[in-house]
């Protein structure tokens, strides 16, 4: 069995996108095994998204993460990652597969409602930099 991280990011939140992703996620076969809702702090946020330091889009990336509460969870199924990043769908919703999460629910390529960990490797590192053990279900890490 396989774990992936995601997040439902603020505008998912706002816009009231919450229960209509969910329900995709549980509809396409994850079960969830962590969840918490938050409102990411700017370090928190940075150290979340080290890895895009220094590129362009840093700091509007930063600004849209913290501008209000997200959703954080980890996720479990076979092929989790990849088939995860099937369904939220292409960064630019504007490139995105139809039914995919972002092609129904996003505004741009920034916001872009979800998140998903792009390795199994990451998804275990994303997971660990959100939940302690004791908050996770099936715990493996
Ligand atoms: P991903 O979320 O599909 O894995 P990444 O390239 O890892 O895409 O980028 C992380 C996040 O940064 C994206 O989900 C999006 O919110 C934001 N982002 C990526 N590229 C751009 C861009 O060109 N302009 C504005 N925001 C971007
Ligand atoms: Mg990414």
């Amino acid at each position: 069995m396989e774990r992936t991280f995601t997040i439902l990011k603020p505008d998912c939140v706002k816009d009231g996108h919450v229960g209509k992703v969910i329900d995709k996620i549980l509809s396409s076969g994850y079960k969830i095994i962590g969840i918490k809702m938050m409102k990411m702090t700017r370090p928190l946020a940075e150290g979340f998204y080290e890895i895009h330091k220094g590129k362009s889009f840093f700091e509007e990336l930063i600004l849209f993460m913290t501008e209000g509460p997200c959703i954080v969870a980890a996720l479990e199924k076979e092929n989790a990652v990849e088939d995860y990043r099937t369904l939220m769908g292409a960064t630019n919703p504007l490139k995105a597969a139809p039914g995919t999460i972002r092609k129904e629910f996003a505004e741009n390529i920034s916001r872009n409602v979800v998140h998903g960990a792009d390795s199994p490797e990451n998804a275990i590192r994303e997971i660990a930099y959100f939940f302690s053990t004791s908050e996770l279900i099936g715990n493996i890490l």
